[in-house]
Protein backbone atom coordinates (compact mmCIF):
# COMPACT_ATOMS: atom_id res chain seq x y z
CA UNK A 1 0.00 0.00 0.00
CA UNK A 2 1.41 3.66 -0.40
CA UNK A 3 1.00 5.70 1.80
CA UNK A 4 0.99 9.46 1.44
CA UNK A 5 3.57 11.62 3.00
CA UNK A 6 1.34 13.87 5.59
CA UNK A 7 2.27 17.22 6.72
CA UNK A 8 1.70 17.58 9.98
CA UNK A 9 2.01 20.92 11.74
CA UNK A 10 2.57 21.40 15.82
CA UNK A 11 2.26 25.00 17.35
CA UNK A 12 2.71 25.63 20.75
CA UNK A 13 3.04 28.89 22.43
CA UNK A 14 6.05 30.52 24.04
CA UNK A 15 6.19 30.55 27.58
CA UNK A 16 2.66 30.89 27.51
CA UNK A 17 1.44 32.16 30.86
CA UNK A 18 4.18 34.26 31.02
CA UNK A 19 3.61 35.87 27.49
CA UNK A 20 0.30 36.70 28.74
CA UNK A 21 1.23 38.52 31.89
CA UNK A 22 3.60 40.09 29.82
CA UNK A 23 1.21 41.43 27.18
CA UNK A 24 -1.03 42.99 30.54
CA UNK A 25 2.03 44.44 31.86
CA UNK A 26 4.75 45.34 29.49
CA UNK A 27 7.14 45.71 32.07
CA UNK A 28 7.72 42.27 32.59
CA UNK A 29 9.65 42.29 29.21
CA UNK A 30 13.23 41.22 29.15
CA UNK A 31 12.79 40.36 32.81
CA UNK A 32 13.32 36.67 34.72
CA UNK A 33 9.00 35.92 35.54
CA UNK A 34 8.04 32.93 37.14
CA UNK A 35 4.34 31.98 36.80
CA UNK A 36 3.14 29.58 39.95
CA UNK A 37 1.68 28.92 43.29
CA UNK A 38 3.50 31.70 45.47
CA UNK A 39 3.60 29.60 48.84
CA UNK A 40 6.91 27.77 49.35
CA UNK A 41 4.72 24.75 48.66
CA UNK A 42 3.64 25.73 45.03
CA UNK A 43 5.45 24.59 42.12
CA UNK A 44 6.68 26.82 38.90
CA UNK A 45 3.61 26.71 35.84
CA UNK A 46 5.75 28.37 33.72
CA UNK A 47 8.75 30.76 33.72
CA UNK A 48 10.39 33.01 30.80
CA UNK A 49 13.74 32.45 29.37
CA UNK A 50 15.53 34.76 31.47
CA UNK A 51 14.47 32.73 34.91
CA UNK A 52 15.37 29.16 32.58
CA UNK A 53 18.88 30.62 32.43
CA UNK A 54 19.64 30.37 36.18
CA UNK A 55 18.07 26.65 36.07
CA UNK A 56 14.41 27.27 37.02
CA UNK A 57 11.31 25.19 34.61
CA UNK A 58 8.61 24.38 35.25
CA UNK A 59 6.75 21.79 37.90
CA UNK A 60 10.38 23.00 40.07
CA UNK A 61 9.12 23.67 43.55
CA UNK A 62 8.59 27.57 43.91
CA UNK A 63 10.89 27.50 46.83
CA UNK A 64 13.74 25.93 45.12
CA UNK A 65 12.91 28.20 41.55
CA UNK A 66 13.35 31.31 44.25
CA UNK A 67 16.54 30.02 46.09
CA UNK A 68 18.08 29.72 41.91
CA UNK A 69 16.69 33.04 40.86
CA UNK A 70 16.09 35.60 43.70
CA UNK A 71 15.39 38.35 41.40
CA UNK A 72 12.50 36.71 39.53
CA UNK A 73 8.90 38.50 39.68
CA UNK A 74 6.73 35.92 41.04
CA UNK A 75 3.51 35.84 39.92
CA UNK A 76 0.20 33.96 40.90
CA UNK A 77 -1.33 33.53 37.76
CA UNK A 78 -4.58 34.21 36.02
CA UNK A 79 -6.31 31.39 34.34
CA UNK A 80 -9.26 33.76 33.45
CA UNK A 81 -7.11 35.40 31.09
CA UNK A 82 -4.86 32.46 30.19
CA UNK A 83 -7.95 30.43 28.99
CA UNK A 84 -9.14 33.68 26.63
CA UNK A 85 -6.38 33.92 25.07
CA UNK A 86 -6.00 30.08 24.51
CA UNK A 87 -9.11 30.35 22.79
CA UNK A 88 -8.37 33.33 20.67
CA UNK A 89 -5.80 31.59 19.53
CA UNK A 90 -7.62 28.35 18.59
CA UNK A 91 -10.14 30.43 16.69
CA UNK A 92 -7.23 31.94 14.36
CA UNK A 93 -6.22 28.36 14.06
CA UNK A 94 -10.17 27.28 13.37
CA UNK A 95 -10.60 29.81 10.86
CA UNK A 96 -7.82 28.64 8.79
CA UNK A 97 -6.88 24.98 9.39
CA UNK A 98 -8.97 22.38 7.57
CA UNK A 99 -8.10 19.30 10.41
CA UNK A 100 -6.79 20.90 13.81
CA UNK A 101 -6.62 19.08 17.34
CA UNK A 102 -6.20 21.25 20.31
CA UNK A 103 -3.93 19.21 22.41
CA UNK A 104 -3.50 21.05 25.78
CA UNK A 105 -3.99 25.33 26.80
CA UNK A 106 -1.12 26.19 24.48
CA UNK A 107 -0.71 23.91 21.76
CA UNK A 108 -2.22 22.61 18.45
CA UNK A 109 -1.48 20.30 15.82
CA UNK A 110 -2.82 20.74 12.20
CA UNK A 111 -3.05 18.15 9.47
CA UNK A 112 -2.55 20.48 6.48
CA UNK A 113 -1.85 17.44 4.10
CA UNK A 114 -2.40 18.71 0.32
CA UNK A 115 -1.66 22.53 1.00
CA UNK A 116 1.31 22.03 -0.53
CA UNK A 117 -0.68 21.74 -3.93
CA UNK A 118 -1.58 25.94 -3.44
CA UNK A 119 1.39 27.30 -1.08
CA UNK A 120 3.50 25.25 0.02
CA UNK A 121 3.09 23.80 3.68
CA UNK A 122 5.76 26.04 4.92
CA UNK A 123 4.58 29.40 3.39
CA UNK A 124 0.88 28.53 4.92
CA UNK A 125 2.40 27.74 8.34
CA UNK A 126 4.13 30.56 8.43
CA UNK A 127 1.46 32.58 7.36
CA UNK A 128 -0.46 31.70 9.76
CA UNK A 129 2.15 31.69 12.47
CA UNK A 130 2.27 35.30 11.67
CA UNK A 131 -1.02 36.01 11.91
CA UNK A 132 -1.47 34.48 15.50
CA UNK A 133 1.35 36.48 16.52
CA UNK A 134 -0.05 39.85 15.16
CA UNK A 135 -3.76 38.94 16.12
CA UNK A 136 -2.87 37.66 20.08
CA UNK A 137 -0.05 39.50 20.65
CA UNK A 138 1.65 36.02 22.14
CA UNK A 139 4.81 34.45 20.44
CA UNK A 140 4.58 30.93 19.20
CA UNK A 141 6.50 28.52 17.39
CA UNK A 142 6.10 25.26 15.21
CA UNK A 143 7.28 22.39 13.59
CA UNK A 144 6.19 20.70 10.23
CA UNK A 145 7.04 17.46 9.62
CA UNK A 146 5.47 13.69 8.55
CA UNK A 147 3.93 13.45 12.40
CA UNK A 148 3.12 14.23 15.28
CA UNK A 149 5.60 13.03 17.08
CA UNK A 150 8.40 14.78 14.82
CA UNK A 151 5.96 17.74 14.63
CA UNK A 152 6.48 18.32 17.92
CA UNK A 153 10.17 17.65 18.68
CA UNK A 154 10.72 20.17 16.00
CA UNK A 155 8.80 22.84 17.35
CA UNK A 156 11.25 22.15 20.69
CA UNK A 157 13.72 22.93 18.54
CA UNK A 158 12.35 25.64 17.02
CA UNK A 159 11.75 27.38 20.26
CA UNK A 160 11.68 30.57 21.27
CA UNK A 161 10.20 32.43 18.61
CA UNK A 162 10.78 30.05 15.60
CA UNK A 163 9.71 27.51 13.25
CA UNK A 164 10.91 24.22 11.71
CA UNK A 165 10.61 22.01 8.79
CA UNK A 166 11.71 18.70 8.75
CA UNK A 167 11.05 16.70 5.42
CA UNK A 168 10.77 13.05 5.64
CA UNK A 169 14.13 12.22 4.05
CA UNK A 170 15.30 14.45 6.84
CA UNK A 171 13.63 12.97 10.02
CA UNK A 172 16.50 10.46 10.84
CA UNK A 173 19.25 13.37 10.72
CA UNK A 174 17.22 15.57 12.60
CA UNK A 175 16.55 12.93 15.39
CA UNK A 176 19.54 11.30 15.66
CA UNK A 177 21.86 14.19 17.25
CA UNK A 178 19.04 14.68 19.95
CA UNK A 179 18.70 14.00 23.27
CA UNK A 180 16.94 10.88 24.29
CA UNK A 181 14.61 13.25 26.80
CA UNK A 182 13.29 15.04 23.35
CA UNK A 183 10.53 11.99 22.92
CA UNK A 184 7.68 13.03 24.18
CA UNK A 185 6.97 9.72 26.02
CA UNK A 186 10.55 9.51 27.94
CA UNK A 187 10.00 10.80 31.61
CA UNK A 188 12.19 11.30 34.39
CA UNK A 189 12.36 7.08 35.35
CA UNK A 190 12.93 5.81 31.21
CA UNK A 191 15.51 8.52 30.98
CA UNK A 192 17.71 8.13 33.98
CA UNK A 193 17.22 3.34 33.10
CA UNK A 194 18.15 4.36 29.22
CA UNK A 195 21.30 6.86 30.23
CA UNK A 196 22.46 4.08 32.58
CA UNK A 197 22.86 1.74 29.78
CA UNK A 198 24.65 4.30 28.37
CA UNK A 199 22.03 5.58 25.83
CA UNK A 200 22.12 9.52 25.17
CA UNK A 201 20.88 9.96 21.45
CA UNK A 202 17.59 9.03 19.57
CA UNK A 203 19.89 7.43 16.93
CA UNK A 204 21.65 5.59 19.68
CA UNK A 205 18.28 4.59 20.99
CA UNK A 206 17.54 3.57 17.47
CA UNK A 207 20.08 1.00 16.98
CA UNK A 208 18.43 -0.93 20.18
CA UNK A 209 17.34 -4.02 18.44
CA UNK A 210 12.88 -3.63 18.69
CA UNK A 211 12.61 -6.63 21.08
CA UNK A 212 15.43 -5.97 23.34
CA UNK A 213 13.25 -2.13 24.37
CA UNK A 214 10.24 -4.42 24.34
CA UNK A 215 11.31 -6.23 26.52
CA UNK A 216 13.69 -3.60 28.83
CA UNK A 217 10.38 -1.26 28.85
CA UNK A 218 6.97 -3.66 27.68
CA UNK A 219 4.80 -2.35 25.33
CA UNK A 220 5.96 1.67 26.12
CA UNK A 221 9.46 0.22 24.89
CA UNK A 222 7.84 -1.04 21.66
CA UNK A 223 6.39 2.80 21.06
CA UNK A 224 9.61 4.59 22.13
CA UNK A 225 11.30 2.62 19.75
CA UNK A 226 8.90 3.75 16.96
CA UNK A 227 9.03 7.00 17.86
CA UNK A 228 13.04 7.26 17.87
CA UNK A 229 12.59 5.56 14.05
CA UNK A 230 10.01 8.55 13.63
CA UNK A 231 7.19 6.67 12.99
CA UNK A 232 4.01 7.38 14.61
CA UNK A 233 0.76 6.85 12.59
CA UNK A 234 -1.26 8.26 14.92
CA UNK A 235 -3.75 10.91 13.31
CA UNK A 236 -4.56 14.34 14.21
CA UNK A 237 -8.01 14.21 16.01
CA UNK A 238 -10.57 17.06 15.23
CA UNK A 239 -11.14 18.98 18.17
CA UNK A 240 -14.75 19.97 19.02
CA UNK A 241 -15.85 22.54 21.33
CA UNK A 242 -19.31 20.72 21.66
CA UNK A 243 -17.68 17.00 22.40
CA UNK A 244 -18.60 16.72 25.72
CA UNK A 245 -19.51 14.69 28.86
CA UNK A 246 -22.78 15.33 30.98
CA UNK A 247 -25.43 13.32 33.41
CA UNK A 248 -29.18 13.78 33.40
CA UNK A 249 -31.27 12.46 36.38
CA UNK A 250 -35.46 11.90 35.12
CA UNK A 251 -37.42 11.78 38.50
CA UNK A 252 -39.88 9.08 39.14
CA UNK A 253 -41.97 12.08 40.81
CA UNK A 254 -41.47 15.35 40.00
CA UNK A 255 -40.32 18.05 42.17
CA UNK A 256 -40.18 21.70 43.55
CA UNK A 257 -36.84 20.48 46.19
CA UNK A 258 -34.58 23.61 45.42
CA UNK A 259 -32.52 22.48 48.02
CA UNK A 260 -32.34 18.89 46.86
CA UNK A 261 -31.81 19.91 43.60
CA UNK A 262 -28.85 21.82 44.71
CA UNK A 263 -27.49 19.10 46.18
CA UNK A 264 -28.11 16.80 43.09
CA UNK A 265 -26.28 18.77 40.94
CA UNK A 266 -23.13 18.84 43.52
CA UNK A 267 -23.37 15.44 43.42
CA UNK A 268 -23.77 15.26 39.38
CA UNK A 269 -20.58 17.77 39.15
CA UNK A 270 -18.56 16.30 41.67
CA UNK A 271 -18.76 12.76 39.48
CA UNK A 272 -18.65 14.43 36.43
CA UNK A 273 -15.38 16.44 37.35
CA UNK A 274 -13.75 13.39 38.52
CA UNK A 275 -14.30 12.09 35.33
CA UNK A 276 -12.23 15.05 34.19
CA UNK A 277 -9.27 14.42 36.21
CA UNK A 278 -9.31 10.74 35.70
CA UNK A 279 -9.34 11.06 31.92
CA UNK A 280 -6.65 14.30 32.17
CA UNK A 281 -8.97 16.77 30.99
CA UNK A 282 -10.31 20.27 31.89
CA UNK A 283 -13.59 21.99 30.79
CA UNK A 284 -14.14 25.43 29.73
CA UNK A 285 -17.90 25.53 29.23
CA UNK A 286 -20.66 24.65 31.93
CA UNK A 287 -23.93 23.87 30.08
CA UNK A 288 -27.24 23.19 33.17
CA UNK A 289 -30.59 21.59 31.76
CA UNK A 290 -34.16 21.45 33.02
CA UNK A 291 -37.57 20.08 32.05
CA UNK A 292 -40.53 21.08 33.73
CA UNK A 293 -43.55 18.83 34.12
CA UNK A 294 -45.00 19.70 30.91
CA UNK A 295 -41.85 18.94 28.49
CA UNK A 296 -40.59 22.98 28.32
CA UNK A 297 -37.24 22.58 28.25
CA UNK A 298 -34.41 25.36 29.11
CA UNK A 299 -30.62 24.85 28.91
CA UNK A 300 -28.60 27.86 30.00
CA UNK A 301 -24.43 27.77 29.62
CA UNK A 302 -21.52 29.74 31.00
CA UNK A 303 -18.12 29.70 29.93
CA UNK A 304 -15.14 29.62 32.25
CA UNK A 305 -11.50 29.16 32.71
CA UNK A 306 -10.34 25.70 32.18
CA UNK A 307 -10.34 23.77 35.27
CA UNK A 308 -11.38 20.25 36.45
CA UNK A 309 -11.88 21.54 40.06
CA UNK A 310 -15.13 20.55 41.91
CA UNK A 311 -14.96 23.44 44.22
CA UNK A 312 -14.75 25.79 41.15
CA UNK A 313 -17.37 23.83 38.77
CA UNK A 314 -20.31 23.24 41.16
CA UNK A 315 -21.26 27.01 42.28
CA UNK A 316 -21.56 27.33 38.39
CA UNK A 317 -24.11 24.85 37.89
CA UNK A 318 -25.77 25.80 40.60
CA UNK A 319 -25.99 29.37 39.71
CA UNK A 320 -27.22 28.23 35.92
CA UNK A 321 -29.62 25.91 37.72
CA UNK A 322 -30.91 29.33 40.10
CA UNK A 323 -31.17 31.69 36.97
CA UNK A 324 -32.62 29.07 34.87
CA UNK A 325 -35.60 27.72 37.77
CA UNK A 326 -37.78 30.69 36.96
CA UNK A 327 -41.46 29.25 37.10
CA UNK A 328 -42.61 28.12 40.21
CA UNK A 329 -43.15 24.86 38.46
CA UNK A 330 -42.50 21.21 39.23
CA UNK A 331 -39.43 19.53 37.63
CA UNK A 332 -39.29 16.33 36.15
CA UNK A 333 -35.48 16.21 34.46
CA UNK A 334 -32.74 18.70 35.33
CA UNK A 335 -29.19 17.82 33.53
CA UNK A 336 -25.74 19.15 33.69
CA UNK A 337 -22.99 18.87 30.92
CA UNK A 338 -19.27 19.80 30.20
CA UNK A 339 -17.77 20.93 26.69
CA UNK A 340 -15.07 22.86 25.51
CA UNK A 341 -12.53 20.02 26.38
CA UNK A 342 -8.97 20.00 26.50
CA UNK A 343 -5.67 17.29 27.56
CA UNK A 344 -5.12 19.18 30.58
CA UNK A 345 -4.41 18.49 34.46
CA UNK A 346 -5.30 20.53 37.69
CA UNK A 347 -1.96 21.49 38.61
CA UNK A 348 -2.15 23.64 35.84
CA UNK A 349 -4.55 26.37 38.02
CA UNK A 350 -2.26 25.18 41.28
CA UNK A 351 -1.54 28.60 41.77
CA UNK A 352 -5.32 29.72 42.45
CA UNK A 353 -5.29 26.94 45.14
CA UNK A 354 -3.66 26.05 48.58
CA UNK A 355 -1.42 22.98 48.04
CA UNK A 356 -3.64 21.20 50.54
CA UNK A 357 -6.74 21.63 48.19
CA UNK A 358 -4.81 20.22 45.20
CA UNK A 359 -3.38 17.40 47.81
CA UNK A 360 -7.46 16.93 49.13
CA UNK A 361 -8.18 16.57 45.73
CA UNK A 362 -5.52 13.86 44.62
CA UNK A 363 -6.19 11.92 47.64
CA UNK A 364 -10.26 11.36 47.42
CA UNK A 365 -9.28 11.04 43.50
CA UNK A 366 -7.15 7.80 44.60
CA UNK A 367 -9.84 6.84 47.20
CA UNK A 368 -12.05 6.45 44.25
CA UNK A 369 -9.81 4.84 41.67
CA UNK A 370 -9.48 2.07 43.93
CA UNK A 371 -12.76 1.70 45.29
CA UNK A 372 -15.19 3.14 42.29
CA UNK A 373 -16.57 6.77 41.60
CA UNK A 374 -19.19 6.35 44.45
CA UNK A 375 -16.21 5.56 47.36
CA UNK A 376 -16.76 8.86 48.75
CA UNK A 377 -18.52 12.29 47.85
CA UNK A 378 -19.26 15.87 49.28
CA UNK A 379 -21.89 15.69 52.20
CA UNK A 380 -23.97 18.29 50.19
CA UNK A 381 -24.23 16.15 47.52
CA UNK A 382 -25.09 13.20 49.51
CA UNK A 383 -29.26 12.00 49.80
CA UNK A 384 -30.48 10.62 53.02
CA UNK A 385 -30.94 7.16 51.69
CA UNK A 386 -27.62 7.50 49.89
CA UNK A 387 -26.02 7.97 53.34
CA UNK A 388 -27.99 5.27 55.10
CA UNK A 389 -26.99 2.73 52.32
CA UNK A 390 -23.38 3.89 52.52
CA UNK A 391 -23.36 3.74 56.22
CA UNK A 392 -24.67 0.05 56.14
CA UNK A 393 -22.17 -0.92 53.51
CA UNK A 394 -19.26 0.18 55.27
CA UNK A 395 -19.99 -1.81 58.58
CA UNK A 396 -20.08 -4.89 56.33
CA UNK A 397 -16.61 -3.89 55.77
CA UNK A 398 -15.71 -3.93 58.86
CA UNK A 399 -14.13 -7.50 59.14
CA UNK A 400 -10.83 -6.86 57.56
CA UNK A 401 -10.76 -2.97 56.46
CA UNK A 402 -7.63 -1.72 54.59
CA UNK A 403 -5.89 0.97 56.03
CA UNK A 404 -7.36 3.09 53.42
CA UNK A 405 -10.65 1.72 53.53
CA UNK A 406 -10.30 2.32 57.69
CA UNK A 407 -9.19 5.62 56.65
CA UNK A 408 -12.65 5.81 54.56
CA UNK A 409 -14.61 4.19 57.19
CA UNK A 410 -14.06 6.48 60.14
CA UNK A 411 -14.06 9.59 57.87
CA UNK A 412 -17.83 8.61 56.93
CA UNK A 413 -18.22 8.01 60.63
CA UNK A 414 -17.28 11.55 61.98
CA UNK A 415 -18.61 12.90 59.03
CA UNK A 416 -15.54 15.27 59.08
CA UNK A 417 -15.93 15.50 54.78
CA UNK A 418 -18.73 17.08 55.23
CA UNK A 419 -16.81 20.28 55.57
CA UNK A 420 -14.96 19.57 52.78
CA UNK A 421 -14.41 23.16 50.92
CA UNK A 422 -18.94 24.00 50.85
P1 LIG B 1 4.20 24.46 28.01
O1 LIG B 1 3.88 24.71 26.57
O2 LIG B 1 4.75 23.14 28.37
O3 LIG B 1 5.25 25.54 28.55
P2 LIG B 1 5.40 27.09 28.22
O4 LIG B 1 4.43 27.54 27.19
O5 LIG B 1 5.37 27.84 29.51
O6 LIG B 1 6.89 27.18 27.68
P3 LIG B 1 7.43 26.73 26.25
O7 LIG B 1 7.89 27.98 25.56
O8 LIG B 1 8.56 25.81 26.53
O9 LIG B 1 6.31 26.07 25.52
O10 LIG B 1 2.92 24.68 28.86
C1 LIG B 1 1.95 25.65 28.53
C2 LIG B 1 1.38 26.30 29.77
O11 LIG B 1 0.80 25.31 30.59
C3 LIG B 1 2.44 26.97 30.60
O12 LIG B 1 2.66 28.33 30.23
C4 LIG B 1 1.90 26.84 31.97
C5 LIG B 1 1.05 25.61 31.95
N1 LIG B 1 1.77 24.49 32.61
C6 LIG B 1 1.53 24.26 33.96
O13 LIG B 1 0.72 24.95 34.58
N2 LIG B 1 2.20 23.26 34.59
C7 LIG B 1 3.13 22.49 33.96
O14 LIG B 1 3.73 21.60 34.57
C8 LIG B 1 3.37 22.73 32.55
C9 LIG B 1 4.37 21.91 31.80
C10 LIG B 1 2.67 23.73 31.94
MG1 LIG C 1 4.21 26.46 25.42
MG1 LIG D 1 2.48 23.35 25.51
Amino acid sequence: MVQMTRSIVHMDLDTFFVSVERLMNSKLMGKPVIIGGMSDRGVVSSCSYEARRFGVHSAMPMKMARALCSEAIVIRGDMDAYSRYSRMVTDIIAEQAPVYEKASIDEHYLDITGMDRFFGCMQWSHELRQRIMKESGLPISYGLSVNKTVSKIATGEAKPNGEILVPDRQVQGFLSPLSIRKIPMIGNRTFHLLRSMGIATIGTLGQIPMEMMESLLGKNGLAIWKKAHGIDPAPVRQYSERKSIGSERTFQRDTMDVAGLHDLFTAMVEKLAFQLRREEKLTSCVTVRIRYSNFDTHTLQRRIPYTSFDHLLIPVARELFDRLYQRRMLIRLVGVRFSGLIRGVQQLNLFEDTSEMVHLYLAVDMLRKRYGPDAIKRASGIQLHDLEERTAHSQEQQAHPAPERRQQIDNLKSRRWRYWYR
